[in-house]
């Protein structure tokens, strides 16, 4: 089977690698000449642990191969981004699907299957996919094959997560469906499942929304402990003992190109009836201007001049930085006030082309302050060194998760704002702000 990938990014990579694995014949297509250029040389591009290993015996093996254009295939993988649109409520841009649906059209047969990954607003497959082919001349369910199977893999995880996680198959027929089936049956060992594609869109979407609004509800309840002084993170410890509670944690604000982004796909569709989805995004959207008035308040309380901040990914162990919250909380820094700043991240070196601190104890040197905005590994447990060179040991951990230590003179978490100067917080107040 020959298998052409539209897009070799965190989900395309390791897609197009898994079907190599599995002996298919592969065509990786991407349009950065940097991207074909690092994976001929067998440098993968994506920081996920396996895709070195995968991309050289993939190579080694012969059956896997990287250009800027597609061929002719029997499977047509569309894996290219899908940002928001910068309209009212971030709708879905569909310009790179657009584009990768152009470059694919010349190559297209009888028999062949065309498989949408990336993630896309309800509806799509069937209103924009479907006419473009049609428009071909070709019958969809009877000559093409048109089937929307959005990936759910954890960054950090994918290659194991892509086996072994279940998933939406979705077809615009059901003899897509089956043909999608058939497909990822190469390497899927988890449950395929099979539903339509609008379901399979609308799931996937749902899916990111259901973690979202959860994690705007402890974040809710980070403002409500701070105001009632009741330890947020207690009341969620004790709360999560329930057997069918599951509140998320709170922390700096929702990141990322999945979380941050689907959710306002459905909204953007039907902004009239997504209150819940609208105002559970606008919650973490306020948490960065949450986080950076405590920052504030701890500062004056300690008459600080210099502050640290550990963590600019939008999560733990990755360096991607797309939509991280931290960038917001360290723009508002900048914007209204002028402290000294040292920003570290094991996994990022540069910021805005400025070079980040080095290590832990280049950043900490002589801060007052001490602000964990992303939970990277690294900063569970910090040595003594760290506290010793800085200023004042006073250490605000949003992510909770640095350990106790005795060097360090105030521990404040999302948890006991209300122990240290206290800021006055008015959600509305910070909404109208933006
Ligand atoms: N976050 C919280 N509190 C939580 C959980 C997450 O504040 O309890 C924040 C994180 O810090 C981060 C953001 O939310 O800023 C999103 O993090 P995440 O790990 O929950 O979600 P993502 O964006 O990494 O979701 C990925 C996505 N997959 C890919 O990017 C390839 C998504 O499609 C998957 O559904 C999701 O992993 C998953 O966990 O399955």
């Amino acid at each position: 089977m020959k298998v052409v990938v539209m897009g070799l990014g965190y989900i395309g990579l390791p897609t197009a690698l898994m079907f190599a694995q599995c002996k298919a014949e592969v065509l990786g297509v991407d349009t950065k000449k940097e991207v074909i250029e690092h994976l001929k040389k067998g440098q993968a591009h994506i920081e996920e642990p396996g895709a070195k290993e995968y991309l050289k015996a993939a190579i080694e093996q012969g059956n896997f191969h990287v250009q800027r254009k597609p061929t002719a295939a029997d499977v047509f993988i569309i894996a290219v981004p899908t940002p928001n649109k910068q309209d009212m409520h971030g709708s879905c841009d569909l310009s790179y699907v657009g584009s990768a649906l152009e470059a694919i059209k010349p190559f297209l047969a009888k028999g062949n299957t065309i498989i949408i990954e990336s993630t896309i607003a309800p509806k799509t497959t069937e209103n924009y996919v479907l006419p473009e082919i049609e428009a071909l001349g070709f019958k969809v369910g009877e000559d093409i094959f048109l089937v929307h199977c959005p990936e759910r893999v954890l960054p950090g995880k994918i290659f194991s997560e892509l086996v072994n996680n279940n998933r939406m198959i979705g077809g615009v027929t059901e003899k897509c469906t089956a043909k999608g089936i058939d497909i990822y049956r190469l390497f899927v060992k988890g449950e395929l499942i099979p539903t339509t594609a609008a379901v399979a869109e609308l799931a996937k979407l749902m899916e990111n929304s259901y973690r979202m609004v959860n994690i705007a509800i402890a974040n809710e309840l980070v403002t409500i402990g701070n105001g009632l002084e009741i330890n947020a993170l207690e009341v969620i410890a004790i709360a999560n003992k329930h057997p069918r509670v599951n509140i998320h944690q709170p922390g700096p604000g929702v990141g990322g190109h999945c979380l941050a982004v689907d959710p306002s796909f459905i909204i953007a569709n039907a902004p009239t009836v997504t209150p819940l989805l609208q105002t559970a995004t606008k919650i973490n959207q306020g948490m960065p201007e949450f986080i950076f008035q405590k920052i504030v308040a701890l500062m004056q309380q300690y008459n600080g001049q210099k502050l640290s901040i550990l963590g600019i990914a939008y999560k733990g162990n990755i360096d991607d930085i797309r939509e991280s919250p931290a960038i917001k909380v360290i723009d508002l820094l900048r914007k209204h006030t002028n402290y000294e700043m040292a920003i570290y991240d094991p996994y990022v070196d540069y910021f805005k082309d400025k070079k980040l601190a080095g290590g832990l104890k280049e950043a900490t040197a002589q801060s007052d302050l001490l602000v964990i905005l992303c939970d990277h590994d690294e900063f569970k447990q910090l040595s003594d060194t760290c506290f010793d060179e800085m200023q004042q040991a006073i250490v605000f951990d949003t992510k909770n998760i640095l350990l106790p230590h005795p060097k360090i003179k105030q521990h404040v978490t999302l948890g006991n704002l209300y122990e240290s100067n206290k800021m006055e917080y008015c959600y509305e107040q910070s909404v109208r702000n933006k």
